[in-house]
C-alpha cells in the first residue's frame, strides 16, 4: 500500500469520523464510535476504496494516533478534533502541567487578544505539552506564533482540562489573561 493511499485515506477518516459521518450514511454514538462495516460500505457508495487492510495500516502507522479501534476490532473512532454535534466524548478530567502550548498565526492574534482561545468549529481548545507540536500546528495556518498558556493558574482557578487518548491536551476555552506569547 502507498504512502500517498495511506495518508488520503488518514484525511478522509478525519473527515467522516470527526465531521460529517453523514457525508457516507454512517452513524456515530456519542463516543464517536462508528462500525467498520458501515464505514467501508458508506464509503464505497461514495467512489471511496476502503479495506479492513487499509484502515489497520492508518490506525498504526498514523504519526499522531488520531485514530482508535474497539477491542472487539468492530468499531473506529477518531480520539480527538470532533466537530459533530452528536458526539460528546466523555473525558476524563486531568491535572495539566503547568505550562502548555498552542500554536497559531500571526493573523488570528488580533482576535485572540480580544477574546482569548476559543474551540472554533471543534469541540475544545486543543494544547500541546511540546513546542514542535504546538510550532506543526500554528504552520497550517500561516506564520506561526507560539503561546503559552498558564494551565497551573487555569487549573487553580476551577478550569478543567482533558487529555486525550493521543496525547492532545484539551480544555473549553483559554481567557486572555492565560495566555503568553512565546
Ligand atoms: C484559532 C490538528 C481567532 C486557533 C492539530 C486555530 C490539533 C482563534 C484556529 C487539532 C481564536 C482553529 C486542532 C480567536 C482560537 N480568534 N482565532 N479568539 N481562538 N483561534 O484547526 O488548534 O492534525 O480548529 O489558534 O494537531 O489549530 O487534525 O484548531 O488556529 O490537535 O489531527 O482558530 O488539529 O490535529 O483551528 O488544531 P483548528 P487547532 P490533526
Amino acid at each position: 500500500m502507498s504512502q500517498k493511499i495511506i495518508e488520503e485515506s488518514s484525511k478522509f477518516l478525519s473527515y467522516v469520523l470527526r465531521h460529517e459521518p453523514q457525508a457516507i450514511g454512517l452513524e456515530l454514538d456519542s463516543e464517536g464510535w462508528g462500525d467498520i462495516d458501515a464505514l467501508i460500505s458508506g464509503a464505497a457508495k461514495h467512489g471511496r476504496q476502503m479495506s479492513r487492510e487499509l484502515i489497520a495500516l492508518v490506525v498504526e502507522g498514523n504519526d499522531k494516533k488520531r485514530f482508535a479501534l474497539s477491542a472487539d476490532g468492530q468499531r473506529i473512532r477518531a480520539v480527538q478534533g470532533h466537530s459533530n454535534k452528536n458526539v460528546q466524548l466523555q473525558l476524563e478530567a486531568r491535572q495539566p502541567p503547568a505550562v502548555l502550548f498552542h500554536g497559531t498565526a500571526t493573523r488570528f492574534m488580533a482576535s485572540i487578544n480580544e477574546k482569548g482561545l476559543i474551540p472554533g468549529s471543534r469541540h475544545h481548545v486543543h494544547l500541546s505539552q511540546d513546542l514542535d507540536t504546538a510550532r506543526a500546528v500554528g504552520q497550517r495556518y500561516g506564520q506561526v506564533v507560539i503561546l503559552q498558556i498558564d494551565a497551573q493558574a487555569m487549573q487553580a482557578q476551577g478550569f478543567t482540562f482533558y487529555q486525550a487518548e493521543n496525547g492532545v491536551w484539551l480544555t473549553d476555552q483559554v481567557p486572555v489573561g492565560f495566555i503568553k506569547p512565546l
